[in-house]
C-alpha cells in the first residue's frame, strides 16, 4: 500500500507518526495572568497532555517534571545505573516498610462545577472531562458528591423540603442531580478504565428537621439520637442511594455530614448541620448504621467527621471507642483547611496509631479561601507548592486518598451563593469557550495519574537531612513511583536507591514538582 502512494505522502504520513510516537504527548498552551507562572489553555480541540502512560522496560525510568519555570509533567527517560554518582544527596528506597493503600485521588462534582462545565461546548466539555477521568488524562477515579446544596450552588434546597414530611414520601432529586450531575457523572465513569468511587456528603437536613427551622445558621437536628427526627434523616441518606442507583450509579462512601462544627457556630452563614462528635457518634450507632445495614446498599461505606484535621484525635476518640457506632465504621474523612497550624503526626498519625483498622481519607481541599489570599488567581505556582506539600505530608501520615473541592469554576471563583469564592484546579470561561489549566490541576495529577488503587506506601531513607519533600509507593504490578517536591529556589543534585534496580540520577529544579517511576521486573 504505502509503496503506492506519492513519495511526499509518505514522507508525510511517516513524520506524524514519528512525532506521535515520540511525544505522545500535547505541548501546554501557555497563558500569563501576571502571578508566579502559567495556566496551560484548553479548547473544543486542544488540550495539553502525556497521553496514558507506560513504563519503559526494567534498565531505564521515566520521569515527569512540572515547574514554576514553565514545565507541565513533563516526560524524559532514562537509564537506570548500576554504580552511584556518588555526589549529592542519596534517597533510599525501602520496600520492606510497607504502609497505607492507596484508594485514589479526585475532586468534587458541585452544583458550580456542573454548571461550568456545562457552560463548555460539547467538545470542549468532552475534553475537559477527558482531562480529569479517562487515561489519557490524570486519572481521577474518586468523585465527591454533595447531596443537594451547599455554598457552590445558586439557591438553597435539599431533596425534601416539604415540612413533616417524616416518611419521606415527597423526596425527590433536584433539577441540578438530574439534568447537571448525573449526566456529567456518567459520562466522567464511561471515560474512566475503571469504575469510580462516588462519595455522598450532605450539607444540611430540611429546615423541618433542624433546630432552628433554617438551612443556615447555628442548627442540629431536632429531638435525640433513636428519636424521628434523627431516624428519618438516616432515611435520607438511604433514599439518595436508592435514586442515584436508578441512574447506576453506585456510591462507595458516605460522610456522616459536611463539617459538623459549622452548623454549631452563631449565624454561620451557608448550608451547615452540626454535630458533636457525642451526637454524631450515637445517631451512626442508633440510626445511620442500622438503617444503611438494612438497606440495599449494606456494604457502602462510612467515614466520620469530615472536617479539619485540627478535630482529631479528639473527634476519633469519641465515635471510634463506642463500639456500637465502630462497626459502621470504616475511616476518617479530613479537609484540609488550617492544616499549617496543627501538625500531621499529632492529628493524623496519632489518630492512625491509635485506631489503625480505620482508613484516614481526605475529602476536601481548594486554595483561595483565606481571608488574606481569596479567589482565583490564574497561574499561581505558590498554590500548586501548597496542594504538593499537603498531599505528600497526608500520604506520609497514612492517608489512602485526597479530594480537591470543585472540579470547575468561572473566572471569579464561583458560582457561590454566599460569595464564598475559592479556586479550583480547572477556570472556565465560556465566553471563549475554553478552560484553563492551573499549576494546581498539575499537582493532583502528579499523584493522581501515577498513584493506581492498590499503590502501597513504602519507605524512604534519605542519606542526609533535605528540604524536599517526598513519598514513595510500589504499584499492583511492582513498579516504583516516587513523588518529589522542591519548595525552594535552588537546583539540588541527587540520585535515587531502589536496590532491586539500580541507581537512578535525577535534580529537582527550583520550585519543582517531579515523579520518577520505574519497572522492577
Ligand atoms: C484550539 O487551540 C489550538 C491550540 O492553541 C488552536 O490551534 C485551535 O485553533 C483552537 N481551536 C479553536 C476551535 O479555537
Ligand atoms: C561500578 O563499581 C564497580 C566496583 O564497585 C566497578 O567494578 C565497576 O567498574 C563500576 N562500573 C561502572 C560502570 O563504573
Ligand atoms: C453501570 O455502570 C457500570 C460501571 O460502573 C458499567 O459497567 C455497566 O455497564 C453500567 N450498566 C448500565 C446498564 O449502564
Ligand atoms: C446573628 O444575626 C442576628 C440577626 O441578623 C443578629 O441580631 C445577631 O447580632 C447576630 N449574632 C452574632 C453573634 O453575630
Ligand atoms: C531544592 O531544595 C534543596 C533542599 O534539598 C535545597 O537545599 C535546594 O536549595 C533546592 N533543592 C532542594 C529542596 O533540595
Amino acid at each position: 500500500m504505502a509503496l503506492s502512494l506519492p513519495p511526499v505522502l509518505v514522507a508525510l504520513v511517516f513524520i506524524t507518526a514519528e512525532v506521535t510516537l515520540c511525544t505522545g504527548s500535547n505541548k501546554c498552551v501557555a497563558r500569563s495572568f501576571g502571578h508566579d507562572s502559567v495556566v496551560c489553555e484548553c479548547n473544543s480541540t486542544y488540550c495539553d497532555g502525556v497521553g496514558s502512560v507506560t513504563l519503559p522496560p526494567l534498565g531505564q525510568f521515566s520521569s515527569y517534571l512540572s515547574s514554576m519555570a514553565g514545565s507541565r509533567l513533563e516526560p524524559l527517560r532514562g537509564h537506570v545505573r548500576a554504580n552511584s554518582s556518588g555526589a549529592g544527596l542519596r534517597l533510599t528506597i525501602v520496600p520492606y516498610q510497607k504502609y497505607q493503600k492507596i484508594r485514589g485521588f479526585g475532586g468534587a462534582m458541585t452544583d458550580a462545577a456542573a454548571l461550568n462545565i456545562l457552560s463548555l461546548s460539547a467538545g470542549a466539555q468532552n475534553q475537559l472531562l477527558q482531562q480529569y477521568f479517562s487515561s489519557e488524562g490524570i486519572g481521577y477515579s474518586v468523585v465527591r458528591v454533595p447531596m443537594a446544596s451547599c455554598d457552590f450552588s445558586t439557591r438553597l434546597y435539599t431533596y425534601a423540603d416539604t415540612p413533616e414530611d417524616y416518611n419521606l414520601d415527597s423526596f425527590t432529586l433536584a433539577p441540578e442531580d438530574i439534568k447537571m450531575k448525573i449526566p456529567l457523572l456518567q459520562r466522567a465513569q464511561s471515560l474512566s478504565p475503571r469504575p469510580l468511587s462516588l462519595l455522598a456528603s450532605a450539607w444540611t437536613a430540611p429546615a423541618w428537621l433542624k433546630t432552628n427551622g433554617a438551612l443556615t445558621g447555628k442548627g442540629s437536628l431536632k429531638g435525640q439520637p433513636g428519636g424521628k427526627e434523627h431516624k428519618t434523616w438516616a432515611h435520607y441518606y438511604i433514599r439518595f442511594l436508592e435514586e442515584y442507583a436508578k441512574y447506576n450509579l453506585t456510591f462507595w462512601a458516605l460522610t456522616t455530614g459536611n463539617e459538623p462544627t459549622a452548623g454549631k457556630m452563631t449565624n454561620y452563614s451557608f448550608q451547615a448541620l452540626g454535630f458533636t462528635p457525642e451526637e454524631q457518634r450515637d445517631w451512626v450507632a442508633m440510626d445511620l448504621g442500622p438503617a444503611l445495614h438494612a438497606s440495599s446498599y449494606p456494604h457502602t461505606h462510612v467515614l466520620i467527621l469530615d472536617d479539619n484535621r485540627l478535630l482529631l484525635p479528639y473527634w476519633a476518640k469519641v465515635v471510634l471507642n463506642d463500639v456500637h457506632a465502630g462497626r459502621y465504621i470504616h475511616g476518617v474523612a479530613v479537609h484540609w483547611y488550617m492544616d499549617k497550624v496543627v501538625p500531621a503526626e499529632i492529628s493524623l498519625g496519632i489518630t492512625h496509631h491509635l485506631y489503625p483498622e480505620y482508613y484516614l481519607f481526605g475529602t476536601e481541599a481548594c486554595a483561595g479561601w483565606s481571608p488574606t489570599d481569596r479567589g482565583v488567581k490564574l497561574g499561581s505556582w505558590s498554590r500548586a507548592e501548597q496542594y504538593a506539600h499537603d498531599i505528600i505530608e497526608d500520604l506520609n501520615h497514612y492517608m489512602v486518598g485526597w479530594t480537591d473541592w470543585n472540579l470547575a469554576l468561572d473566572q471569579t471563583g464561583g458560582p457561590n451563593w454566599v460569595k464564598n469564592f475559592v479556586d479550583s484546579p480547572v477556570i472556565v470561561d465560556a465566553k471563549r469557550d475554553v478552560f484553563y489549566k492551573q499549576p494546581t490541576f498539575y499537582s493532583m495529577a502528579h499523584f493522581s495519574k501515577f498513584l493506581l488503587e492498590g499503590s502501597q506506601r513504602v519507605g524512604v531513607s534519605p542519606s542526609r537531612a533535605t528540604d524536599l519533600e517526598y513519598s514513595a509507593f510500589i504499584r499492583p504490578d511492582g513498579s516504583v513511583v516516587i513523588i518529589i517536591l522542591n519548595r525552594s529556589s535552588s537546583v539540588i543534585q541527587f540520585e535515587v536507591w531502589d536496590p532491586a534496580v539500580g541507581y537512578i540520577p535525577s535534580s529537582a529544579p527550583a520550585h519543582s514538582l517531579l515523579t520518577l517511576a520505574w519497572n522492577t521486573h
